[in-house]
């Protein structure tokens, strides 16, 4: 174990490819020996937020929940890889105060919207445009996107390999890892 403790805050679109980065990027920092854990839905939305839905307040309480479990992964000394759409600057700015300098590294998981609704891997996009879903992100609830996050990825552009490769190579650029 030789490395530093920190969050990696990848934010985006649903469909945007947030799960499938931070699980590629977890076990690259696997190989790389390094202690690694990955917070999303699954293991947040279904078990310690389960009480939250998606109205903004409700996401601002997922999104301050899920910071300070993340702070406190971080003072245990492990990696952490967060995967939530986390819409909104101001919460995420919260989490980046919640922690020590450098330690907040937001992952801009850049994806159009057209390419994350062609995906669609769920069906959600179709039922947000039905109206079925409520409050969905990008089509009836907002997303803003980071005034200046440490890493853009854009997963339409670049393959997983690649933009996994980004963000090792930040982390070596700043002896994080
Ligand atoms: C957005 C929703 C919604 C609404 C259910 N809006 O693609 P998914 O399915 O697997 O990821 C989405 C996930 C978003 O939860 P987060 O905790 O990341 O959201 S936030 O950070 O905004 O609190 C999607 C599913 O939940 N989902 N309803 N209305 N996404």
């Amino acid at each position: 174990n030789n490395h530093q403790s920190f969050v990696l805050w990848f934010t985006g679109l649903s469909g945007s490819g947030k799960s499938t980065m931070a699980n590629a990027v977890a076990s690259k920092l696997f190989e790389l020996k390094a202690r690694t854990y990955v917070l999303d839905g699954d293991n947040i939305r279904h078990g310690l937020n389960k009480d939250l839905g998606f109205s903004d307040d409700d996401r601002k309480e997922n999104i301050r929940r899920i910071g300070e479990v993340s702070k406190l992964f971080v003072d245990s000394g492990q990696v952490v890889l967060t995967a939530f759409i986390s819409p909104f600057q101001e919460d995420r700015d919260l989490v980046r105060e919640l922690l020590e300098d450098g330690e907040f590294i937001e992952v801009f998981v850049k994806c159009p919207i057209e390419a994350c609704e062609e995906r669609d891997p769920k069906g959600l996009y179709v039922k947000a445009r039905q109206g079925i879903i409520p409050e969905f992100t990008g089509i009836s609830s907002p997303y803003e996107e980071p005034s200046n996050p440490e890493i853009v990825i854009e997963t339409d552009k670049n393959s997983v390999e690649e933009c996994v490769n980004q963000v090792i190579a930040y982390l070596q650029a700043n002896e994080l890892i």
